[in-house]
């Protein structure tokens, strides 16, 4: 009988020695300690034996068990703790690596040109206003020397939202409300989304970005108006830019006038891209027209000024030598990417 459970206990260890993984060392403990175990079936065979062999086999199987438990528990830790230091060396991080590259985005084209423009305005001392999209017919219309029977407001006519509100066509409101508030000088610039009843094509956009400016102070000339707009000029087109104006006609300035620059690709030799011409029109400008400070509260007896307001994406098509608006739109991120 001990013959046979030294065989045993030779079987058992030897099987959790070879045990490889947590499922082969469970099956040893099921072969040798389960119900139907084979270390059971020798304590059920007890029964066989004499009273006196009886006591100390139960103390020898007793043993047996005690050792084979021992083992099986050792193999488990040894297992627990190989697992243990594969995986951390698996994951195993090198804080010392560069970061990888973060697909954070980027700013689109027209974000680009406004936030240059409005760095370049900031850089001579002018605030950066913004208002409603949604704007009163008054704001958008009457307040600009566009009373309702006025052909401008043909040319521009927009979404009506029912009473008195519409989408504005321009972000002039932005300066009315400036001027209604009564605090002289006003130096501002307002950019913002537009919207015209307009059809889509290759420059034109039922809504598209502008940017308007205003000044308005003692004593200020048409000269200001030009010095201020060369400025512009340059920093966004480049140092070696010309400016040229044209008279024009606006509702709400008078003189008016449309500036040109000069062809940024041809240097005004005439090209592609200004048509021949070597100029390139960018904006509308004019002094502030009398009447429209005078209905805003600012008396024109003591104070003049300068407006402008410029197509925010004919800007951007112009300096990212775009060809085509719709593509401002569509969001390719191919397209996007470029810039
Ligand atoms: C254009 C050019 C322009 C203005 C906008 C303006 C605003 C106030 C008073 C006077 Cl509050 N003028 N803005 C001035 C000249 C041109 O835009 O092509 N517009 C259709």
């Amino acid at each position: 009988m001990t013959d046979n459970l030294s065989k045993l206990r030779e079987r058992a260890l030897a099987q959790i020695r070879e045990g490889t993984t947590p499922e082969k060392i469970e099956e040893a403990r099921v072969a040798f300690l389960g119900k139907k175990g084979e270390l059971t079936a020798m304590l059920k065979s007890m029964k066989d034996l004499s009273a006196e062999e009886r006591p100390r086999f139960g103390q020898a199987v007793n043993e047996l068990r005690d050792e084979i438990e021992r083992a099986i528990e050792e193999a488990q830790g040894a297992m627990k703790r190989t697992m243990r230091d594969a995986q951390l060396a698996a994951e195993t991080l090198d804080v010392t690596l560069p970061a990888g590259r973060m697909q954070i985005g980027h700013p689109h084209p027209n974000t680009l040109a406004r936030k240059e423009i409005e760095r370049i305005f900031i850089g001579m001392g002018y605030e950066v206003v913004s208002s409603t999209e949604i704007e009163k017919d008054y704001y958008n219309f009457e307040a600009l020397n566009i009373p309702a029977d006025h052909p401008a407001k043909d040319e521009q006519d927009t979404f009506y939202l029912g009473g008195e509100f519409l989408l504005r066509t321009q972000t002039s409101g932005a300066q009315v409300h400036e001027m209604e508030k009564g605090r002289i000088p006003i130096k501002m610039i307002s950019p913002g989304r537009v919207f015209r009843s307009d059809e889509v094509d290759a420059t034109h956009s039922p809504t598209f970005h502008q940017v308007e400016g205003l000044l308005i102070d003692k004593g200020i000339t048409f000269a200001d108006l030009k010095g201020t707009l060369a400025v512009f000029a340059r920093e966004f087109f480049g140092e070696d830019t010309k400016v040229k104006f044209r008279p024009h006609h606006f509702p709400f300035t008078e003189p008016s006038a449309e500036m040109d620059v000069s062809c940024y690709k041809c240097k005004g030799a005439g090209c592609r891209f200004c048509k021949g011409s070597g100029w390139i029109e960018i904006l509308g400008c004019g002094m502030v027209h009398p009447h429209v400070l005078e209905m805003s509260g600012v008396d024109p007896d003591t104070y003049t000024g300068f407006a402008f307001g410029l197509g925010l994406e004919r800007l951007a098509l112009l300096k990212y030598e775009i060809e085509d608006m719709r593509l401002l739109y569509e969001n390719d991120i191919r397209f996007l990417n470029q810039f």
